[in-house]
């Protein structure tokens, strides 16, 4: 299905067997804001104007999704779980510039 971005908030607002990632923590259900679908990787997100935006996260896929401070797959890294859905660490609010699937 690739890309997609729309304005969305809660878990439900990722795409079925996509990694969603949320302009505002807690899935943007405190503060509306844009959602980004993926079951690709995308290895520089200002390509979609989602460049050191997201805040929180939903792996709504059975895949191991790591997600990378820089643009493609450099810096530091963090792993995300299938089905976890969190706020993104410290550190890390406002960083993510590429996303990879296992
Ligand atoms: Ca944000
Ligand atoms: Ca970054």
């Amino acid at each position: 299905m690739g890309v997609h971005i729309e304005q969305g908030a809660g878990k439900e607002a990722c795409r079925p067997e996509c990694l969603g990632l949320y302009d505002n923590y807690g899935f943007n259900t405190r503060d509306m804001g844009k959602v980004l679908s993926t079951d690709e990787d995308i290895p520089d997100l200002r390509d979609y104007d989602f460049n050191d935006a997201a805040s929180s996260f939903y792996n709504n896929t059975e895949r191991v999704v790591t997600v990378y401070k820089d643009v493609k797959y450099g810096g530091e890294s963090l792993e995300i779980q299938p089905r976890e859905a969190e706020d993104v660490p410290a550190g890390w609010n406002d960083t993510i510039s590429s996303v990879r699937f296992a």
